[in-house]
């Protein structure tokens, strides 16, 4: 088999890859070690900046985003017994918006599949060949045959566990990581939400999360040990500590739970030779910046329109910047993230210093409008690079 462009992974960022580069007039061949089923029905991120709902309509994807997606133009703050409300339109003219992962999924392998062009679900043995030389290879199995990509390119999208990063050179890669003293426990509950924007909530029991699917689908995160086990928490003792980290819940049907462990990652550089990596693949943020689909969709911008110079032009301009372009993004978002996680979540949980340097930084927050501006700009997303 022979195209321009393997992807491995159909995840956002390989779906959206496969999409834009489709659109270039760039073949592409995607890999997807699972199902349809199950990648459509990963419960996952939610909520999308104002740079990525423009480039998923920009692409022709954004219809159903557009009709079914919950416009948010604020979120709030509880702490110390206040809540607060952060006006992220007022301050910045952008706003952000809820939608589903699984959604934007959806919608992005129907497009795929409207192409016609190779999206492989259920591949097994996936392994990179020959990434520094101008021919590399995938070779991975079929309902146990053996194949083999023959391209030009190779774009991990394979997320956090996948095989590309760990076909990176390990002399050449550099990884930067900080894992958290805590996870989040997340369910998705049939109780309408508690208010029609985000609420972000720092109590003395841990930090708490109230957002939503729909108006009638609630999604709600409470902060748990790292290592949590899910059969000490029934739904009773979720509903019972969302109300005392938030103050109040709609309770519902839990039709999904889950612990999320927490970690800041950067691989550096996420490019070697003709393999480039982009997502999870290349680093992974705590959720409460909620940023980690945003993020994918930020490298792929750059990709898709590095690997059209290269394909059109033969300019490799774009794609030697490619690393360097996503990471002065990466890294900005990866401090954004985990500053909103340091302010929100209990650390130490005995540390009376630690809760008044929180108290006080989210009390500064709260009536400053400087402050309440740096958090809006970073929040609904900071303009691209390029
Ligand atoms: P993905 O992990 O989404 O996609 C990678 C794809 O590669 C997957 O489909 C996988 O099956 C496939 N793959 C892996 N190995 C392979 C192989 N060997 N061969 C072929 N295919 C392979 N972000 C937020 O902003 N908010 C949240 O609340 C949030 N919650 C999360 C909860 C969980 C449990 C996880 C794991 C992540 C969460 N994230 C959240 C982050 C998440 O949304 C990612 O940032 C986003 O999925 C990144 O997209 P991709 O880079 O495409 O990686
Ligand atoms: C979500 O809706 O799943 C969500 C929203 C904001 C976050 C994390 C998750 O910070």
């Amino acid at each position: 088999m022979r195209t321009q462009v393997g992807i491995v992974g159909a995840g956002p960022a390989g779906l959206l890859l496969a999409h834009l580069l489709h659109r270039a007039g760039i073949d592409s061949v995607v890999l997807e070690a699972r199902s349809r089923p199950h990648i459509e029905g990963r419960i996952r991120a939610g909520l999308l900046e104002q740079g990525s709902v423009d480039t998923l309509v920009e692409a022709g994807l954004g219809d159903r985003l557009l009709r079914e997606g919950l416009a948010h133009d604020g979120l709030e703050l509880r702490f110390d017994g206040g809540s607060y409300r952060i006006d992220l339109h007022g301050l910045t003219g952008r706003r952000v918006t809820i939608y589903g992962q699984q959604e934007a999924v959806k919608d992005m392998v129907a497009a795929r599949l409207e192409t016609g062009r190779p999206l492989h679900f259920e591949v097994g043995d996936v392994t990179l060949h020959d990434i520094a030389t101008g021919h590399p290879r995938i070779t991975w199995t079929a309902d146990g045959v053996a194949q083999e990509l023959r391209c030009d390119i190779i774009a991990g999208c394979d997320g956090f566990h996948g095989p590309s990063r760990e076909a990176m050179p390990p002399e050449l890669l550099r990884v930067y990581e900080r894992v958290y003293p805590f996870a989040w426990l997340g369910i998705l509950a049939e109780a309408p939400p508690i208010s029609h924007e985000l609420i972000y909530a720092r109590h003395a029991e841990g930090f708490a999360l109230a957002t939503m699917r729909s108006a009638s689908l609630s999604r709600l995160y409470l902060q748990c040990a790292p290592d949590e086990d899910l059969s000490l928490w029934p739904d009773g003792r979720i509903w019972e500590s969302l109300v005392t980290r938030l103050g109040a819940v709609n309770e519902g049907r839990v039709i999904q739970k889950g612990v999320t462990g927490m970690r800041s990652f950067v691989a550096e550089p996420m490019r070697h030779g003709r393999l480039f990596l982009a997502g999870d693949a290349a680093h992974i943020v705590p959720p409460t910046g909620a940023k980690g689909m945003n993020l994918a969709v930020a490298d792929v911008r750059v990709l898709a329109a590095a690997l059209t110079s290269f394909f059109r032009d033969g300019d490799t301009a774009l794609m030697d910047r490619y690393s360097d372009i996503c990471l002065k993004r990466v890294w900005k978002v990866q401090r954004f993230s985990w500053w909103m996680t340091s302010m929100l979540h209990r650390y130490r949980g005995d540390d009376p210093f630690e809760h008044r340097v929180q108290v006080a930084e989210l009390d500064y927050l709260v009536h400053s409008k400087a402050a309440q501006m740096a958090l809006a700009e970073q929040y609904v997303g900071l303009p691209y690079d390029i």
